[in-house]
């Protein structure tokens, strides 16, 4: 599915704006057709946004069921002939569209795009009223799993994941048009022989038409061209992409009819690198690479996970200043801006589904009795499997052609230490290898199943571990916590002979709260605990990432661990520095001169 794009041969037109929104609490919409008419009763919501914290009332903030948007958009006049697609960048957890009063789409899963052809419901010049039904509700059959209690009360959401279940439209709605014979996908995999580059691309269509494509360099220099829906292109001097250098090509597929006039054209960045895991090694370009970074969220107050270019900027900038190469888009795909953003500036990106929160084993741990286990049919059973290798296709479908994607997140932090584990993971894992071959692929490992016991190692190409050492194991004790995390990070290193990105390491801190001597929830601690893990990664050869978690505070549910949200953040939600900032950025920008 090829995003919206203005070109010489397409037209788009963003939908974003105050629409009208209403809760169905009592999930009565769907059976009395709501999408028939004006939504009665609409109150106005912002798109993109989470729905949860505009407006001040728990009722909204955690409603369980349908939400529903509505706008009436008019359809420019001139876009008689084409073909004219409504697209949503995304709707979470799921969600279903009516252009008047036909269904038009149905999707499944919160961070992914979707669209349906609407060239028959509406018409170029005339109005057309769009109804969407965005449902929260998660389930074992959803990714992430939940599930909910009935109580006097209400319906209450339950899920097993450590941020809040923020829901709505997050992401920007399009109206768009492609001509009816059309490029429908692109795909490129690039290779590097000495300073020779190549392009491997191929191009898919609807109708019939000869294909044509044109590789230019940044300045808008032609310097490679095929005919044909594949093919190879090769770039003698190339300009590789490489983290801290976002070198880009743009590639510009044409489809041309027996005259060779021009039928439709899209134009795809390319970054032309390559990526090898090669024993404890993760190679870019051939060269050993350390991952300096954090795991992040999509989360801002107001807006919640609503994306917003201004606070994309920002935090982008701030991880610059912090001296950080890399992200992990913790704990679900991110909004497709952020991926160009990195792969313009040289960011590298590891990218991860949406499957967080499973592993039920935990729950002990807090106290819980009666616990089921993980992997059954009534869990995580083959209904999430299903839904779990759909959200594997949609995110590689969406994201391979981004040079700064270099590794594939399948799932951050499941029960992973039995065969049942392995049974459910092993497909996922050949999917993604299945649909891109050119990228290592892995999975977050939690510290329940260790060097010795994990079943997943196995299938996975780096060892990406959270450890929380010093804070949920040996609170406030840095001197007993630095011999167990050296102890362990050298047992994965010794066993499994794989490169480790520890993809998590962090300490809650209040901001302001400062103390002399080591005390949890001191911005003195967080830092402290930081400079600890980085005195073991250095004596570690394999370990080749530092991710901190998280890059800023983040809204979770209510629970007595959490002081309104978590505050592992470096950064505060409104993105102030705490003292561990000033750690990292010192350590990253030494780092990064060596
Ligand atoms: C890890 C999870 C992450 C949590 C973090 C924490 O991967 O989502 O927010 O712990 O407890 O287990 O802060």
């Amino acid at each position: 599915m090829l995003r919206p794009q203005d070109n010489a041969t397409r037209e788009r037109k963003c939908l974003n704006g105050l629409w009208a929104f209403r809760l169905d609490p009592e999930g009565a919409g769907r059976a009395a057709g709501w999408w028939r008419g004006a939504l009665a009763g609409a109150r106005e919501m912002p798109v993109p946004a989470s729905y949860n914290d505009i407006v001040p009332d728990p009722a909204v903030r955690d409603h369980v069921g349908d939400a529903w948007y509505q706008t009436t958009v008019r359809v420019p006049r001139g876009w008689a002939g084409e073909r004219i697609v409504l697209r949503f960048d995304s709707a979470t957890h799921r969600a279903v569209v009516w252009v008047d009063d036909a269904l038009v789409a149905e999707h499944e899963g919160g961070y992914t795009p979707f669209e349906a052809d609407v060239t028959d419901h509406v018409r170029p010049g005339g109005a057309a009223r769009i109804t969407v039904v965005v449902n929260n509700e998660l389930t074992w059959a959803s990714v992430p799993p939940g599930h909910i209690t009935e109580t006097p009360a209400g319906r209450t959401q339950n899920y097993f994941h450590d941020f809040f279940n923020y829901a709505g439209l997050h992401r920007s709605v399009w109206l768009h048009t492609m001509p009816t014979t059309h490029i429908t996908g692109i795909s490129v995999d690039t290779g590097l022989d000495g300073d020779t580059g190549t392009v491997r691309y191929a191009i898919d269509q609807a109708g019939t038409a000869s294909v044509q494509v044109v590789l230019r360099d940044a300045q808008g220099t032609e310097v490679a061209s095929a005919d044909g829906a594949t093919g190879l292109l090769t770039v003698p001097g190339v300009h590789p992409w490489a983290p801290g250098d976002g070198y880009l090509y743009e590639l510009e597929a044409r489809l041309l009819d027996e005259s060779a006039g021009l039928v439709d054209s899209y134009l795809q960045p390319v970054g032309v690198r390559t990526v090898e895991v090669r024993g404890t090694r993760f190679l870019i370009n051939g060269e050993p690479f350390h991952f300096r970074g954090f795991g992040k969220h999509e989360d801002a107050i107001v807006r919640g996970k609503g994306h917003d270019d201004a606070l994309m900027v920002h935090d982008f900038e701030l991880m610059e200043w912090t001296g950080a190469n890399s992200f992990r888009t913790s704990h679900y795909p991110y909004a497709e801006e952020v991926l160009d953003y990195a792969d313009r500036h040289g960011i590298v990106v590891i990218d991860e589904t949406a499957a967080v929160g499973m592993n039920l084993k935990v729950l002990v741990t807090y106290g819980l009795t009666g616990i089921p286990s993980t992997y059954t049919e009534d869990t995580i059973g083959s209904a999430t499997r299903r839904t779990h290798l759909q959200a594997v296709r949609e995110l590689v479908l969406r994201d391979r052609n981004h040079p700064s994607v270099v590794l594939w997140c399948i799932a951050n932090e499941p029960e992973s230490g039995s065969q049942a584990a392995r049974d459910y993971f092993a497909p996922l894992f050949a999917e993604a290898r299945k649909l891109d071959p050119t990228r290592p692929v892995g999975f977050v490992n939690m510290i329940q199943d260790g060097p010795d016991t994990c079943a997943l190692t196995g299938l996975a190409d780096v060892v990406m571990l959270n450890r929380y050492y010093g804070w949920y194991k040996d609170t406030g004790d840095l001197a007993q916590a630095e011999p167990g995390l050296e102890a362990e990070l050298r047992a994965w290193a010794d066993r499994h002979g794989k490169p480790i990105i520890v993809t998590e390491y962090g300490a809650d801190a209040v901001a302001g709260l400062h103390t002399v001597v080591d005390t949890p929830w001191s911005e003195d601690y967080q830092a402290r605990l930081l400079e600890m893990y980085h005195r073991v990664f250095d004596r570690i050869d394999a370990v080749v990432g530092e991710h901190v978690w998280n890059f800023a505070d983040f809204a979770t549910r209510p629970a007595i661990v959490r002081v309104d949200g978590n505050k592992k953040g470096v950064f505060t939600r409104d993105r102030r520095p705490k003292t561990a900032a000033f750690t990292l950025r010192r350590r990253w920008h030494r780092d990064k001169s060596r």
